[in-house]
């Protein structure tokens, strides 16, 4: 099969290169390296010349799989929303081809992990080599970074996008790269979940948790539990409307998410943030008090009875109607800041789901707390403020996934000063959020233990789009940076001129970001 694929590579350069009216171009002289990539890939070898994008270029990919067929449609469309151009994929038949950009299954041992890729970019190919579909995907990310905004007129009679030469061989430093968004204290739509994952996709992030139940709304149709969001979901903070997902909106979501080879990590928050599932079933409730519809911002005063058998059925129903719809590995029970949960009774209920999670297929995630129960080591833990629960669930096998509070809370005010947010963790400027290694920041908690990281937006101070933008942009992207690059690539410095240059991508895709003045924002 690989002989095959190389073998109509090969055909279709020899091909363009008989074209009779193939011109020489002079390109101007170009620096691969010096492309303000975000994330930064691993290794980059400039040549100085370029490839130029034009009408006469078309895309290839192996037809072996259907997903690297995809992978070329995307690529296809997004080339068009930047340049115009409209690109055919595996069209054979079309003899105006002089360059091409070939898609390539490889099976290569230099490509470790199935998000690695390898970009040989010439003046008359560009080949992108991956394993999977997804290292593919992850590839024409960077590709996309490196088409300029604008077509270089005076080459040739006829637009051109210069594209800098070379060969970049790139791989991610952790398997999870992640970040949340909390539907719950303000729902937010499907099409604002989907702009939302547009961006995570182009700087290369793999997974999006959805925090889907909280004290303030419960957001996704439970079919055998319809009050969950007939009551639970009517509710938000401030006293909104709420809102829910269908199944059907959820798995739009899902598939929409798989589209851009991401991985969906459904989180139903328990024992406590319950108290909407409570109102829905007041059964569920486990604090002795009479529950009201709550649409406030305090934490910690709710919890489900843990003693009660019938809760458990309840569960198995929702985690296996959620799990079935969640293609991805992972169920999140929460599991954070359940005060009035009695201890013992935390530690039963975290055992107790951690079964049921297991009985529907997924691993479990929980926040840190839950490392003080006896949990299995296929189970992850969320470090959001408790170093020592993290470096115990390390210690008994389970990975950690990264969200240190006081780095990476998307919900952290930049400043004193600026919209939105909070601060009890930390005002975050956008140096700070960058300004950690995740192999490094948790003293004692050892690297191979490290999963990933993640950055959590809690929706507390947001409602809409332009809000969540406004405190995920720019920071998000750092943290797509120390997701992916080696800690050797991480610097400061050269990290924010590149964050500069993001500003036509951020304008274009009508994205509102904090414009910090700790950036020199390229406004071209
Ligand atoms: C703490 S982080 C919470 C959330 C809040 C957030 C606000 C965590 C696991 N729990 O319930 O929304 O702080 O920053």
């Amino acid at each position: 099969m690989i002989y095959r694929t190389l073998f109509v590579f090969v055909a279709i350069i020899a091909l363009a290169a008989c074209q009779p009216q193939k011109k020489e171009i002079n390109y101007p002289k170009t620096d691969l390296a010096a492309a303000p990539l975000i994330p930064k890939p691993v290794k980059t070898i400039a040549t100085q010349s370029a490839f130029g994008l034009d009408a006469q270029t078309a895309i290839y990919t192996s037809t072996n799989d259907p997903a690297f067929e995809a992978v070329g449609q995307f690529l296809s469309e997004k080339i068009k929303g930047k340049t115009g151009l409209d690109l055919a994929v595996n069209n054979t038949s079309d003899a105006t081809v002089e360059r091409l950009i070939f898609i390539n299954q490889s099976d290569s041992t230099d490509l470790a992990t199935p998000e690695s890729y390898q970009l040989y970019i010439k003046s008359d190919s560009i080949l992108l080599n991956a394993k999977t579909a997804e290292g593919a995907f992850r590839g024409i990310q960077t590709l996309r970074q490196l088409i300029p905004e604008q077509s270089n007129d005076t080459l040739t009679d006829h637009p051109l996008w210069v594209i800098p030469s070379g060969k970049i061989m790139d791989a991610p430093k952790y398997g999870y790269r992640g970040t949340m968004l909390d539907v719950s204290r303000h729902f937010f739509s499907v099409d604002e979940v989907k702009k939302y994952i547009d961006a995570m996709a182009y700087y290369k992030f793999n997974t999006l948790h959805l925090h889907l139940s909280d004290d303030q709304g419960w957001r996704i149709e439970i079919k055998s539990w319809p009050k969950l969001t007939e009551v639970g979901g009517a509710t938000e903070v401030g006293g909104g409307e709420g809102g829910f997902y269908t199944q059907e909106d959820y798995k739009d979501l899902v598939a929409y998410a798989a589209k851009h080879h991401i991985t969906i990590v459904p989180e139903i928050d328990m024992p406590g943030h319950t108290n909407a599932a409570s109102v829905s079933y007041p059964f569920l409730n486990g604090n002795g008090k009479k529950v009201e519809p709550y649409t406030g911002t305090h934490v910690g005063f709710s919890t489900f009875d843990a003693q009660k058998d019938t809760v458990y059925s309840f569960l198995d129903d929702v985690i296996g109607e959620i799990a079935a719809m969640s293609p991805g590995p992972y169920f999140h029970i929460g599991g954070d800041e359940s005060h009035v949960t009695k201890k013992p009774d935390y530690i039963h209920f975290v055992e107790k789901v951690e079964k049921i999670v297991q009985k529907h297929g997924k691993r479990m995630i929980g926040w840190n707390e839950i490392a003080q129960a006896n949990i299995d080591p296929s189970s992850i833990a969320q470090l959001w403020n408790e170093p020592h629960n993290a470096i115990k669930a390390a210690e008994n096998g389970s990975k950690i996934i990264l969200s240190p509070a006081k780095k990476a809370y998307l919900d952290m005010q930049y400043d004193s000063l600026s919209k939105f947010g909070l601060h009890w963790a930390a005002y975050i400027p956008v140096d700070s959020g960058y300004n950690w290694d995740p192999e490094t920041y948790v003293e004692g908690l050892p690297k191979e233990s490290i999963m990933g990281i993640e950055a959590p937006l809690w929706s507390e101070s947001i409602s809409n789009s332009a809000e969540l933008e406004y405190l995920a942009f720019p920071r998000l992207i750092g943290y797509a940076e120390l997701g992916w690059s080696p800690s050797e690539h991480l610097n400061w410095e050269d990290y924010k001129e590149r964050l500069a240059k993001q500003v036509p991508y951020l304008e274009k895709m009508n994205i509102n970001y904090y414009p910090s003045k700790l950036i020199d924002w390229k406004k071209e």
